[in-house]
């Protein structure tokens, strides 16, 4: 071999690497061109190890020869590499941009329980009338939740209620406090009469609890708002003028209202108050069953011995009291068809209000 062909051959790799870095479309291609050309056992190292081969005299300027392809070689990659990090960067930055003058995501914040709403209205209205709520247990005594209600332990209008007893724990005496789920919020009222000189005027909205057939119409948990005015001169009067406003702003003012004969054994007399069916006006369909009314709450004037076991004296004061289910309620303003919905936690039914 002589300096020519030494020159020839270095110039073909110069040309062949060149190449190669051009080509490189990535960072891993063009290191592996990196080592095939400048490595340990790269073409450059083969060519120069191969120098043994020329004439004595020439060999001093093999390095003259070979070092500026080899910074050609090492500049062209470097250059190469920074361009393809470069173009990598700008794929990145191209697939992950993001549209900033787009509006953002409103967070979720849940809503109210379409019951919840109900009692917050129930309550808005009756508090125009002075009417302050008041809570209490959901579980009760027997004391509170039957006999304070005028309703004895052997009493045939027990029958009226399927009650949840609670088992008493081991070591309870026998005679002891009988505890129960409430089946009304009744109790909190007498709990009230008993903390408070009238006049009184409160609503105690609040989950209770009945053995029952579950179906479309019927839970076994379920909500009620009860009201309970107590004051010198109360009268029949005074409750169907409240009734009456609270329709009229629950279900609009033209609606209907009327007094039927109802019974109670914890109000005497008692009444159930209906208004014109929300579904027909009043000209009978099915969900009236053809009445063209509907009920909506029973009341009536708070029996005496009730008043008296809350502490009360019934020659002093009378009063009124009315129950209504805060589902059934619900379920009309709403047009919502079975009870069990409110307790399922279906988000696709609670998202609707
Ligand atoms: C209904 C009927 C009613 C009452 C609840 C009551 C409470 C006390 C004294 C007297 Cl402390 N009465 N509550 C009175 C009449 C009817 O509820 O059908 N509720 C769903």
């Amino acid at each position: 071999m002589d300096l020519a062909s030494f020159q020839a051959q270095l110039d073909a790799l110069r040309v062949r690497a060149l190449q190669a870095i051009a080509d490189a479309s990535s960072p891993d291609t063009l290191a592996e061109v990196d080592t095939s050309i400048l490595g340990r056992k790269g073409e450059l190292r083969a060519l120069l190890g191969g120098i043994g081969a020329l004439p004595a005299e020439d060999r001093p300027r093999v390095g003259a020869l070979a070092n500026p392809i080899r910074e050609e070689v090492e500049a062209a990659l470097a250059a190469r590499r920074e361009h393809l990090e470069a173009s990598a960067l700008e794929a990145r930055l191209l697939a992950e941009r993001v549209d900033v003058t787009l509006p953002g995501r409103a967070a979720w914040r849940g809503s109210l329980h379409p019951i919840r709403e109900t009692e917050r209205e129930i309550a808005r209205i009756f508090g125009q009338f002075g009417f302050v709520v008041v809570e209490s247990p959901e579980v009760e005594t027997d004391e509170l939740n039957f006999q304070a209600l005028n309703i004895p332990a052997d009493h045939p209008a027990r029958d009226l209620w399927d009650t949840i007893y609670v088992q008493e724990p081991d070591g309870a005496p026998v005679d002891g406090p009988k505890h129960l789920f409430r089946t009304h919020t009744s109790p909190g009222q007498i709990r009230a009469m008993r903390a408070a000189e009238p006049p009184i005027r409160i609503l105690t909205p609040g989950r209770c609890f009945r053995y029952e057939a579950v179906d479309a119409s019927h839970a076994f948990e379920f909500f009620q708002v009860e009201g309970l005015m107590v004051d010198e001169g109360t009268s029949m009067a005074h409750l169907r003028g409240l009734l009456d406003a609270f329709a009229h702003e629950m279900f609009g003012a033209g609606r209907p209202t009327r007094f039927r004969p109802g019974y109670y054994p914890f109000t005497e007399p008692s009444v159930a108050f209906d208004i014109g069916c929300v579904v027909c006006d009043g000209s009978g369909c099915p969900a009236c069953k053809r009445t063209g009314w509907m009920t909506i709450l029973g009341a009536g004037m708070v029996h005496p011995v009730v008043l008296r076991n809350g502490g009360i004296d019934p020659e002093r004061y009378q009063g009124f009291a009315f129950g209504m289910g805060t589902d059934r309620i619900t379920m009309l303003r709403y047009a919502i068809r079975d009870i069990r919905a409110f307790l399922a936690n279906d988000l696709r039914f609670l998202e609707r209000f």
